[in-house]
């Protein structure tokens, strides 16, 4: 299995390597890919050197699967000269994502969605994954109606820039803004652009890929997007109203046996999921979990996951698991 990892130096681009490595992915051949200022260097893997190519190199390669952190506009340029020559495309950009015409896959839920006639196919944005992770059980069992929920968003997921702002914010030193504002000691509510109903792209991604990943129209989502000088994963503070009543235990009962989610709560010993602990890991853990004393039909509920992990490169590669497993590639 050839396997083009299109970003590779980037944040998402290393961890994926990290994730294949762990994860012992069986390919034959790792074609790492960055922009040209990179071509020419190389990164090690499984204690090899791999030259960085470009992507007219690795286009020639012919790759099995390319599994693309490179932006929205290499994605919309690139992809489809990949999938052309027959390449599985898997895009962790937002370029694919609502496209009609393109799946947008989180394993645990939706993969078997997946046939020989998908050559490009969409990883969810990071603060989707996490909640569509929790939210998906409960919805097939419970019925959503509506969904509030206010991220708390490392700075990872912006990039290297925004990890280099908070640290020179934190040595009082001068440099490069990811931000309008500092990060440091600070919360910023706005993730990504602001759009015309004034919520940003961040939000609206949750809003329209949580209907999309939970095939429902009619699940109502409004989302607030924050950004934190944290560096382990999102954390998201979520209320879910359902279509009637739904009691703690049930909900817990639910989680539990749900592949991929660990419930991490127990108030008592001051056990719930935290940035720090989730930082490397897979798991969507879950906690804080209790009734909405101000509704009846709704659960409150305190979400985290590693965003460069199963928010971006686990579910990447998981997806490529899934193409082997299925004979779909
Ligand atoms: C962010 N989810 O956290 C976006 C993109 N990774 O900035």
């Amino acid at each position: 299995m050839r396997i083009a990892v299109v970003g590779a130096t980037g944040m998402v681009g290393q961890v994926i390597l990290e994730v294949l490595q762990e994860r012992n992915f069986p390919l034959t051949e790792l074609i790492p890919v960055a922009s040209e200022r990179s071509v020419g260097k190389s990164i090690v893997f499984k204690k090899k050197e791999h030259p960085i190519v470009s992507l007219q190199t690795a286009l020639e390669k012919q790759p099995d699967i390319a599994l693309f952190s490179a932006g929205g506009d290499t994605s919309l340029l690139w992809a489809p000269r990949f999938a052309e020559i027959g390449t599985r495309v898997i895009d962790n950009s937002s370029a694919w994502r609502m496209d009609a015409t393109k799946k947008l896959i989180v394993p645990e839920i939706n993969a078997s969605q997946l046939t020989k006639e998908d050559f490009i196919i969409a990883n969810p944005n990071c603060s989707t994954v996490q909640l569509v992770m929790v939210l998906n059980p409960l919805h097939q069992r419970f019925k959503v109606r509506r969904v509030i929920v206010s991220t708390y968003q490392s700075i990872t997921g912006t990039g290297v820039k925004a990890v280099q702002q908070l640290e020179n914010e934190m040595q009082s030193k001068k440099g490069e803004m990811a931000y309008p504002y500092p990060i440091h000691q600070n919360a910023i509510p706005h993730c990504d652009v602001f759009l015309e109903n004034d919520y940003t792209k961040e939000e609206m991604k949750l809003t329209q890929e949580t209907k999309k990943i939970l095939h429902d129209e009619n699940v109502l989502v409004s989302a607030t997007a924050v950004r934190i000088p944290v560096v382990g994963g999102h954390s998201e503070s979520v209320n879910v109203e359902f279509e009637k009543a739904v009691s703690v235990g049930d909900i817990k009962a639910v989680l539990q046996e749900t592949p991929g989610v660990q419930l991490k709560d127990n108030p008592d010993v001051n056990a719930y999921p935290m940035p720090v602990f989730a930082r490397g890991k897979d798991e969507v853990f879950v906690g804080r979990i209790r009734a909405d004393h101000s509704h009846s039909h709704a659960i409150n509920m305190w979400i985290v996951a590693d965003n460069l992990r199963k928010g971006a490169a686990t579910n990447a590669v998981q997806i490529a698991e899934y193409l082997i497993d299925q004979n779909l590639v």
